[in-house]
């Protein structure tokens, strides 16, 4: 069972602009995407629940697209292109909840060295900001050196590895080895296209999620056992949510 959605099902109106985010996420218009945004805006509809619902869904249809070889690299950063379009439009207009848990905030994210995917970390980005998180961001392609320089720098942060390349998955269980030795206050979570909260678990993470909403609720219930106990345990490090 999907776990439930941090908003409440859209209206009949709001599913029409839904429908059209996505649509011009997958034909690359960005001339639809913007005016679809400005309705969206002008209408004050929940912009968070637009960017999960219209962007992000087109693009997981043309990674459909993508993987029955209708789409080709070329269409992807056209709709790559796209989808930030709409995103640099409605993300000045989400509405920030930094209530909740009283728990350290400091979060460093990146995708790992070799990956240069970043539309997914920038989704996890945009939830941990959104819940009122300090969020450093290292960008793509991040060496394991620089993961390690941030993460005994800012001391005991919350680190989240994004990686969507099956070929770098080695790579992200070196840097949690790195880091347990280096930063073993750090909360460690890994995710993306080839791993789930369990595959993160047995490359030797903390944790992990399947999206990003999942990921907000994972980190808290995990920063949140560690300000009661000090560390994460074994019997703690187990994810909760799918
Ligand atoms: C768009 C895309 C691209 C775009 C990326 C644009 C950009 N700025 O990111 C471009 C065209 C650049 C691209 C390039 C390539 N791509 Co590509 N790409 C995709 C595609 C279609 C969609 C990815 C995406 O953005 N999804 C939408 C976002 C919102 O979802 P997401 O990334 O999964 O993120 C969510 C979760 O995974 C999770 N999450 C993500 N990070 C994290 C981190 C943590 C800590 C947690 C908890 C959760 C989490 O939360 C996110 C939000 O809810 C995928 C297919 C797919 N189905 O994933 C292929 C895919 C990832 N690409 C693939 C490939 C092979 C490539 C190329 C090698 C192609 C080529 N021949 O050049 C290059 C890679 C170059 C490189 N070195 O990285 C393969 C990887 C296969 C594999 N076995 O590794 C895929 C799976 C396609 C496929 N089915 O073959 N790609």
């Amino acid at each position: 069972m999907n776990p439930p959605k941090p908003w409440p099902d859209p209206s009949p109106v709001d599913g029409v602009l839904l429908s059209s985010l996505k649509k011009g996420v997958v034909e690359y218009d960005e001339v639809a995407i913007e005016s679809a945004c400005l309705t969206i805006i002008n209408r004050s509809m929940d912009t968070y629940m637009a960017i999960f619902e219209g962007l992000v869904a087109g693009m997981d249809e043309v990674g459909r697209l993508f993987d029955c070889q209708e789409y080709f690299v070329p269409e992807l950063l056209m709709c790559a292109d796209a989808l930030y379009t709409g995103l640099n439009m409605l993300k000045p207009h989400i509405k920030h909840n930094a209530g909740g848990a009283k728990i350290k905030r400091d979060v460093i994210i990146g995708a790992i060295e070799g990956d240069i995917h970043d539309i997914g970390k920038n989704m996890v980005k945009m939830v941990f900001d959104t819940a009122g998180f300090t969020v450093l961001d290292m960008g793509r392609d991040t060496s394991i050196d620089r993961f390690v320089h941030e993460a005994v720098k800012l001391e005991s942060p919350l680190i989240l590895v994004s990686c969507m390349m099956s070929t770098c998955k080695p790579r992200v269980e070196k840097l949690i080895r790195k880091l347990k030795k280096d930063a073993p206050g750090a909360i460690i979570m890994a995710g993306g296209a080839f791993i789930g909260p369990e595959d993160s678990i047995s490359m030797g993470a903390h944790g992990g999620a399947n999206n990003a909403h999942s990921a907000l609720r994972e980190a808290i219930r995990m920063l949140s056992a560690v300000n009661k106990m000090g560390s994460i345990s074994d019997e703690q490090n187990k994810p909760s949510i799918p």
